[in-house]
């Protein structure tokens, strides 16, 4: 049925009489029937990508473009008087996922149907999402974000399982969304769920009864673990999600003619970080309960999983307690003991050992020995694994590691996002890029065409007027387009160094102050959340919006720089502000981003990098060259060397450098208290003078010098605009296709 024709049959009446609203149901429902109709694979093995996060965004317009109806739709819609983007306007972003790992985890599931590859997705089906943020009195306050409707792209099936918890069991419902590949095959989103969660037991914040598991399970993505109920409720989810896919996976298994001894001709298990590791001993618990024997049920589990790594930060490295694991799974704890024996009977190391001297299990050390795959997510991440923070895996099973650096889907964060752009590339290029994204380095003899450069000029200016129009309508933020839009979009962490960012404002604020005036308005723009429970980082957003506020009163100063935090950054906001970018912040502590996937989408769109040598920026710079490229500070190794010796000392680059001094003593000055909180802004003030952890001191003078060229070097347009030209010519390499055509190559195999 076309669009007019659902219309008819829903509510009796013709296109141009629908509200929005009215269309984007019928647009759904549509959607669903096209993406039913290209379902289904008869591939003997089979991928199960596992995530605890499936940040997926929003869908509708996604769903048309890879179906091939997006334009055909939006002309339709026009016909009526009716605008596609007002109608997106009304679907409600699934955020279910926190940052990169489970936005990295949609974007596979898109290449994966968009190559044709037989896998599909599980994970769990919060009712609500990462939490809401609105800011009140420049502080972040989290509200609960729902966002499933009566009619939404869940479709319940009737697949259910027994899943059983020390003391008592629950009964599974499955949920499935479609996942519509480019042109392509459509496969499923598996997401599991029960149907005693109880949404009334939250008020408008974020808390609630934690103990109450039936009521509880699947209410929120990432409960609070900063207590040990929270911490409870995670194991708890976890495994409620492993038992539910490994069931299904033996279940589907069969159905194709397995015998359960050759399952790793069927199933291919991709543990997307340790969330899920415990599907290792449920899958063998399985297999031994229906008739295996231990030794080959342990073979069998150890040729079907895989596992990635997203990151060497200590405290994200899982290690549950035993006397959890004995509460909520005791029926795994004879397993996870009989893995670790084994390990302890061959090998005298205990930093290799599952389970430590403090009765705590390591997860990634049970995926390590017990899968046939261990992945970082750029090289230099991948390399970090195997010389130093995986050392001792390395020692033993070199053929286990690999690397897979991360890639985005260049339909939603190009074709989808930046309709402007991908027209220009179009005509110049052709539409092969769409489908092999290395085609885009056709682009590069254009880089002397100044039609071509001035065109590319003008596209970044429409998408930072369509950044304007929204952020006023929507956030009553006011944007200055012919001003330079430097922007960091990314979860708020310590390691990601936002402060040193809103030190270089400061800094700025002084030279202004001094008749220091920069060549053109700066608008520096954050974008970020912090964890409710991580205080320095909470600490750290009302710090920038105290900037934005101060700045922006400061009539002195505003005509020259402007500071914006956008409230609750998510999926649909980055579709705005990324196509919108001139400068993007890449500037994590060296060592510490395992890869980052905002600068791949930001090169894409045209945006210039300011970065360190951290993740995947290494090899972006390894691509574009250095002159299309701002790196600065120190090295991975330099900074893995500070850790060694513990040699690093803030307060001695507080003493010596007067700048650093002045921009940091401002944090606490009569002028912000005035307007923040003297508790949060002394803290943070603390903590940098004091510890500074992730070392923003010995970096912030490079990052502003380099910083200060980058800017004198956009006055020169023509020059920047061959910049812009040559990152986006030079992004192909990160296309998730490329991804997932190396993970099947090496790891999966699928037919
Ligand atoms: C991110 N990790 C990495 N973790 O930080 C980023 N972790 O460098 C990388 O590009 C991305 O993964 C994809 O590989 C995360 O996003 C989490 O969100 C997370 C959540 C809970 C516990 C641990």
């Amino acid at each position: 049925m076309n669009l007019q024709e659902i219309v008819t049959k829903k509510y009796n009446k013709g296109i141009a009489d629908c509200s929005n609203e009215e269309l984007y149901f019928a647009l759904l429902e549509m959607t669903k029937a096209m993406a039913e109709k290209k379902e289904n694979h008869n591939g003997k093995k089979k991928l199960y990508y596992i995530s605890a996060e499936f940040l997926i965004g929003k869908l509708l317009s996604n769903n048309l473009i890879n179906l091939g109806v997006y334009d055909e739709v939006r002309d339709v819609l026009a016909a009526n008087g009716k605008d596609i983007c007002a109608i997106e306007e009304v679907e409600p972003e699934p955020s279910l996922g926190n940052g990169g790992l489970g936005r990295l985890a949609a974007c596979f599931l898109d290449s994966i149907a968009t190559l044709g590859l037989n896998g599909d997705g599980v994970g769990l089906n919060y009712h609500y999402g990462l939490f809401k943020q609105v800011f009140e009195n420049n502080l972040q306050k989290e509200t609960k974000n729902p966002w499933i409707q009566d009619e939404s792209w869940l479709t319940k099936t009737d697949k259910s399982y027994q899943v059983q918890f020390g003391g008592f069991n629950v009964t599974s419902k499955l949920y499935d969304i479609d996942v519509t590949g480019y042109e392509n095959t459509t496969n499923k989103l598996h997401l599991f769920d029960i149907e005693t969660v109880d949404e009334s037991i939250v008020g408008d914040g974020i808390d609630f009864d934690k103990e109450d598991i039936k009521k509880n399970l699947t209410l929120f993505l990432y409960p609070d673990d900063s207590d040990d109920k929270g911490r409870l409720l995670r194991v708890y989810q976890q495994y409620f999600m492993v038992s539910n896919a490994a069931q299904l996976i033996l279940d589907e298994a069969v159905e194709r003619g397995c015998n359960l001894h050759d399952l790793a001709d069927y199933a291919v298990i991709q543990i997307n970080d340790t969330h899920p590791s415990m599907v290792i001993p449920e899958m063998i618990r399985l297999l031994m309960e229906r008739g295996i024997g231990m030794d080959e049920a342990i073979a069998i589990v150890s040729k079907c999983c895989a596992y990635t790594n997203h990151t060497i930060l200590a405290e994200a490295l899982e290690k549950w307690p035993i006397s959890f694991l004995e509460k909520v799974v005791p029926q795994l704890m004879p397993i996870i003991y009989e893995l670790n024996n084994r390990v302890v009977a061959k090998y005298d190391d205990k930093s290799v050992y599952i389970i430590d001297d403090e009765k705590r299990v390591h997860m990634a050390h049970m995926d390590i020995h017990y899968g046939f795959s261990v992945n970082g997510v750029a090289y230099l991440h991948t390399e970090i694994l195997k010389d130093s923070e995986l050392n001792n895996f390395y020692k033993i099973y070199p053929e286990k590691f690999n690397n897979k650096t991360n890639g985005i889907t260049f339909r939603r964060w190009l074709l989808h996002c930046d309709k402007g752009l991908t027209s220009l590339i179009e005509e110049l290029i052709g539409p092969g890029f769409k489908k092999d994204a290395m085609e885009l380095e056709k682009l590069g003899q254009f880089v002397n065409d100044d039609a071509v450069l001035d065109k590319l000029l003008a596209i970044k200016t429409e998408n930072k007027v369509v950044l304007k129009n929204y952020l006023k309508a929507t956030q009553n933020i006011d944007l200055d387009e012919n001003s330079v839009f430097d922007i960091q979009i990314k979860r708020l962490h310590e390691y990601k160094r936002q402060q040193m960012n809103a030190l270089y404002v400061i800094n700025k604020y002084f030279e202004i102050k001094a008749g220091k005036k920069p060549a053109r308005k700066i608008t520096a723009i954050f974008g970020a959340k912090a964890a409710p429970a991580y205080i320095i980082a909470k600490d750290i957003i009302h710090l920038i919006l105290c900037l934005q506020q101060l700045i922006a009163n400061d009539p002195e100063v505003s005509p020259y720089l402007q500071v914006v935090m956008v409230e609750n950054y998510n999926v649909t906001l980055a579709e705005k502000l990324i196509p919108a970018a001139d400068i993007h912040e890449q500037i994590s502590l060296a060592s510490k981003e395992a890869s980052g996937t905002s600068n791949m989408k930001f090169m894409l769109n045209g945006a210039v990098a300011i970065g360190t040598m951290d993740g995947a920026n290494v090899e972006m710079h390894q691509l574009v060259g250095d002159d299309n490229i701002y790196i600065f500070g120190e090295s991975s190794d330099e900074v893995i060397e500070h850790y060694a010796k513990a040699d690093y000392v803030s307060r001695k680059y507080y003493d010596n450098d007067a700048d650093i001094k002045r921009a940091i003593d401002f944090i606490v000055s009569d002028e912000m208290k005035a307007i923040g909180n003297a508790e949060n802004l002394e803290r943070l003030f603390n903590e940098l003078i004091n510890k500074d952890w992730f070392m923003t001191l010995p970096d912030f003078e490079s990052y502003r010098a380099k910083k200060d060229e980058m800017l004198a070097d956009y006055e020169d347009r023509k020059a920047w605009a061959k910049m812009m030209l040559t990152n986006i010519s030079k992004a192909g390499f990160f296309s998730s296709d490329r991804t997932i055509e190396q993970y099947n190559k090496d790891i999966w195999k699928l037919d």
